[in-house]
């Protein structure tokens, strides 16, 4: 029950834990329906060696993880507070958010009550572009366009990587892996 999901986010944050094995990055998204989308944040965290936690006292090997929930600001509007109310304590460094429609709530909401841990907000869809980056000034989000999952995600590790610069050192070597990719384009072209 939500009820249930919301005393566990509370334990965890009373729990103390050793940041070294929590969840760096939250990826949250109002509805099992944006998973499509949000599964290019999921992409970008692998390819820079994130590890999905499913457990939060219970860590992968990889030094660096993320965990998955379905969050709606409608539906479940007192988990989505728990979440950003819990996040800093749960040692959350970042927070990825998307939702659809014309009302997504979810990552400007997340923003304001997970303040001052930063939110990158994922617009599921065109129609939804406006409310999640329609912040009053003072309540920052950042945020990326419609659909790009794969880029918050980057965003995201650049956050972490001000911090360990192992984590800089994979986001240099997937750009240099992109920078060889338009050469190999490039050349073809001319071959
Ligand atoms: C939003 O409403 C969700 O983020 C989703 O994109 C949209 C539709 O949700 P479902 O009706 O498919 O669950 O809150």
């Amino acid at each position: 029950t939500v009820e249930s999901l919301i005393d566990r986010l509370h334990r965890e944050a009373d729990a103390d834990a050793d940041p070294e094995t929590t969840p760096d990055v939250g990826v949250i998204m109002g509805s099992d329906s944006d998973l499509d989308v949000m599964r290019g944040a999921h992409e970008a965290l692998d390819e820079l060696g994130f590890a999905e936690q499913t457990d939060f006292f219970d860590a992968p090997e990889a030094r660096f993880t993320y965990e998955t929930y379905v969050v709606s600001a409608h539906r479940t509007p007192d988990l989505m507070y728990a979440y950003g109310k819990t996040a800093a304590a749960r040692g959350l460094d970042v927070i990825l958010a998307g939702a659809g429609g014309k009302s997504a709530d979810l990552p400007n909401m997340t923003a304001s009550i997970a303040y001052p841990l930063p939110v990158v907000g994922i617009p599921v869809q065109e129609k939804s572009v406006d409310s999640v980056i329609g912040m009053p000034t003072g309540a920052p989000i950042v945020a990326v366009d419609a659909g790009k999952s794969f880029n918050a995600a980057l965003s995201a590790v650049q956050m972490l990587a001000r911090e360990h610069d192992v984590l800089e050192e994979r986001l240099l070597e997937y750009h240099d892996s992109l920078t060889g990719g338009v050469a190999r384009d490039s050349r073809d072209l001319h071959d």
